[in-house]
């Protein structure tokens, strides 16, 4: 690390900040220092970036944003990290779009609205009418308000009557979609923050919180302090600054997770650490895609994943392994798992995803205070737009299936639409939307609050393709240029974060709103306002009525009614008083659920059910164990290509970068994404700190700066994914797993050499 980088990092309001040096001690916290720049009101919000979702308010002068502070009401008790700190930056960038763009003679101009949505409405209309409604596609976003993506999925399933809508959360919580709806019969999690202050283990899987989610990581930090003997345990190829606070950091070849969590539950059952009669009321097994084995087909499925044979496939020691599955299942102690883009962002996603599940099952450590597993949210509204409002292309609003006819017809009613309206084949999967517009069946596609010319994986492919002659595509951006912008033939410039109003989701079922603090820049709208005008100009303005994103919540409620996911007792009033609401919440009085499944607390459990949890997402009322053996990385190092390839975030950026490079802090911090590798790496390589080395795959290349860290894994390189100049995604694999359809960004193979 740099000097400027640790200077910063000590400054800054996370404890992941001081963890990151090996300080344990709370640093004085950012919390208070609001800047002097005398703000005439505050107003409700919830921070723009990560899956936390930490509550803030937005300091509003002469109707500009100048300070944000943290909401001590909320979860995150005042608390904020650098980035939600400088959020004010962003709002008035040099780079913010403040008019439409046009491509004329293949330069973008700007436009005004009427040229750009009429432009966009011809284009559509001639699409659909030459090759049906598949010829077009919509690709939009987990950062995205819920009412926003709510209103693009309706246009696009019941208005266009295509399902090829996809989303971002495809690359990122796909798999944990897949892992909670095959174990527990319904995505999102069980657990809560809450967990974290009564847990006395805690598993961090493939997750660098410290960086990723700091103001969590903080609520880590302060349990471990106050409560001595927590036993942390971080399971990540690199030394991260996570795993710096760990009692156990496990280090291991990535992609093999598998064995790992296998033989985990192998001690666990060899130890005598099961609840049998947990095991007996709740649990189903099952292999493949059925829960038709038993607790015994699963012992015995266990047999051969012994830690000296994880240890074998790994590169894990065997005797880590023990220490950690007896931390774990020590009876009466808490145990809690939490993961994040390590376990989501592989070939096999789902399936380690299920492993994480199986070891609270096979325990009985769910459900309680500190026990759950806890899938991380990467994004802040990945949970309440697009997973819970459905709109992925097999997926209906609230656990509905495209392919259930049932689930069909309860929408086409709620929609009021004819029966037989909505298509009953899943769409296009993200990678394969993108390929179907390299082969030229998806003729226009409308990409909204995301970059996927920077962030898809394989990316040269997927950029070709955007540019490829007969393609149309839109792109909704609050900044320009961008890697996507700039392949875009409209660019209509999008109201940013406290410039409109709308509802968000984060990791524990809490959904806030974000209250409009100031008018949108220049001729920026909010994204609601452009789908309705798009509804109106294709023709189906009727579905989309709404004159404000409280007229969509007022709808949502509706349609949430009865669902596993309901909340309707949530009105735009009580969000409005609330510092964030867990559902389900079905009535009015209703104050939420902290723990769901769990008797006394979800309203969903009856009050008179005879056990303390009650499965309720599956026809048979349990949750499935499922025996799942490790398989490798899609690609692994051979000869020609001997390094693994992994990619991932910085504390000081936010994805594509196109917001923090707006902050001169963050920017100046780690503005340039580095290659990182172990010492013996580079001494083989023949490389030191800030040569120049050229990252190739089968795929692609790019040229990186290196830095040498004894933190990294050798056979391993990682590379920082928020640099708009070196694209991090050239090299990767766009290979997907096959039942989320995630890609495997995680895990390539690589040669590296002296640029
Ligand atoms: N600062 C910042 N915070 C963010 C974001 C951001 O862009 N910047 N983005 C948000 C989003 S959308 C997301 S999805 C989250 C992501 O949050 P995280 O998943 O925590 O972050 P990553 O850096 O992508 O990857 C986590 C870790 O996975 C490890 N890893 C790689 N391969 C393997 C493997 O095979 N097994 C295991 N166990 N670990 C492996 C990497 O070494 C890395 O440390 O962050 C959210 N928060
Ligand atoms: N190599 C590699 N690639 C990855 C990952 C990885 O770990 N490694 N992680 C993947 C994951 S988990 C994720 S979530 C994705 C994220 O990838 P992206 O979603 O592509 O990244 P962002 O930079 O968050 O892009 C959001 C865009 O929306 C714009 N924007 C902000 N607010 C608004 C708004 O209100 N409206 C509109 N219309 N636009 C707005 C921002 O300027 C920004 O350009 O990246 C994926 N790609
Ligand atoms: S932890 Fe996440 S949500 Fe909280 S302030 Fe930081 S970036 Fe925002
Ligand atoms: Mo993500």
């Amino acid at each position: 690390m740099t000097m400027n980088r640790r200077e910063l990092m000590e400054t800054a309001a996370a404890a992941a900040a001081l963890a990151a040096i090996g300080k344990l001690e709370l640093p004085a916290h950012a919390a208070a220092p609001v800047p002097a720049a005398g703000a005439d009101k505050w107003v409700k919000s919830v921070c723009r970036y990560c899956g936390t979702g930490c509550g803030l308010f937005v300091g509003v002068k002469d109707g500009k944003v100048v300070a944000v502070k943290g909401d001590k009401d909320n979860h995150n008790k005042g608390f904020l990290c650098l980035k939600g700190f400088l959020l004010p930056e962003i709002m008035s960038a040099p780079d913010r779009l403040l008019h439409p763009l046009i491509r004329k003679n293949d330069k973008l101009v700007p436009a005004t609205w009427e040229e750009a949505m009429s432009l966009v409405a011809s284009k559509f209309k001639a699409a659909i009418e030459k090759g049906g409604p598949d010829a077009v596609g919509f690709y939009g976003s987990g950062q995205a308000l819920t009412e926003e993506t709510y209103c693009a999925n309706k246009l696009f399933k019941a208005g266009i009557r295509t399902n090829n809508i996809d989303g971002n959360p495809r690359l990122c919580m796909a798999s944990a979609v897949g892992g909670y709806v095959t174990t527990f019969g319904k995505d999102e999690p069980m657990g809560c923050y809450d967990d974290i202050d009564h847990a006395d283990v805690m598993l961090l899987v493939g997750s660098n919180a410290a960086e990723a989610h700091p103001i969590l990581f903080q609520r880590i930090v302060r349990r471990k302090e106050a409560a001595k003997g927590t036993k942390i345990v971080v399971l990540d190829p690199r030394k991260t600054p996570t795993a710096r606070i760990a009692d156990l950091h496990i280090s291991f070849t990535a992609g093999t997770d598998l064995a790992i969590l296998n033989a985990i539950a192998h001690v666990l059952v060899k130890e005598g650490m099961v609840d049998e009669e947990f095991v007996k009321a709740h649990a189903a097994f099952g292999e493949g895609a059925d829960a038709n084995k038993t607790w015994e087909d699963y012992k015995a499925f266990l047999e051969a994943w012994t830690p000296e044979k994880a240890e074998e496939i790994s590169g894990a020691k065997a005797a880590d392994i023990r220490t950690c599955a007896r931390w774990f299942g020590e009876k009466g102690k808490a145990s809690l798992t939490m993961w994040t883009m390590g376990l989501n962002q592989r070939t096999k996603g789902v399936w380690a995803n299920n492993l994480c599940h199986n070891l609270h099952l096979i325990t009985g450590k769910i459900g309680l205070p500190g026990s759950s597993p806890l899938s991380l949210t990467g994004q802040p509204n990945a949970c309440g737009g697009v997973r819970d409002g459905g709109a992925l292309s097999h997926l209906l609003p609230y656990g509905r299936l495209v392919v259930n006819e049932k689930h069909r017809a309860e929408m086409e009613k709620l929609w009021g639409v004819p029966e037989g309206t909505i298509q009953p084949k899943p769409g296009l999967a993200t990678v394969d939307l993108f390929r179907a517009v390299e082969d030229g069946k998806v003729k226009c596609l409308y990409i909204m609050c995301t970059n996927p010319g920077q962030s898809m994986p394989n990316v040269g492919r997927y950029r070709k393709a955007l540019r490829r002659e007969g393609a149309f595509v839109v792109v909704s951006e609050a900044f320009h240029p961008t890697r996507t912008s700039e392949l875009a033939d409209v660019v209509l410039p999008a109201a940013l974060w406290a410039e409109k109003e709308g509802v968000y989701g984060c990791t524990e079922r809490r959904y806030q709103l974000l209250e409009q603090s100031v008018k949108p820049s220049g001729e920026a709208r909010p994204d609601f306002e452009i789908l309705c005008d798009l509804a109106a100009r294709l023709g189906h303005g009727k579905l989309l009525p709404f004159k404000t994103a409280s007229d969509v919540w007022a709808e949502l409620l509706t349609v949430c009614k009865g669902t596993a996911y309901d909340f309707s007792g949530m009105t735009r009033d009580r969000l409005k008083e609330s510092h964030g609401l867990l559902w389900p919440l079905p009535t009015a009085g209703h104050p939420g659920t902290k723990r769901r499944y769990v008797k006394g607390d979800d309203p969903l459990v009856p009050a008179d059910h005879p056990q303390r949890i009650l499965f309720y997402g599956r026809p048979d009322r349990k949750a499935v164990v499922w025996l799942r053996p490790h398989q490798p990385a899609a690609e692994v190092p051979d000869a020609e290509y001997p390094l693994i390839y992994t990619t991932g975030r910085v504390i000081e950026h936010w994805h594509t970068g196109t917001m923090t490079r707006n902050c001169k802090e963050l920017r100046h911090a780690n503005a340039e994404a580095v290659v990182e590798m172990h010492p013996d790496d580079a001494k083989v390589l023949g490389v030191k700190n800030g040569d120049l080395a050229k990252v190739a795959s089968r795929r692609g290349a790019e040229t990186f700066k290196v830095r040498v860290i004894d933190g990294s894994r050798k056979g391993m390189v990682f590379v920082h994914m928020h640099d708009d100049k070196r694209l991090c995604n050239l090299p990767t694999n766009d290979a997907v797993d096959p039942i989320s359809k995630q890609p495997e960004f995680k895990v390539c193979a690589v040669k590296v050499t002296k640029a």
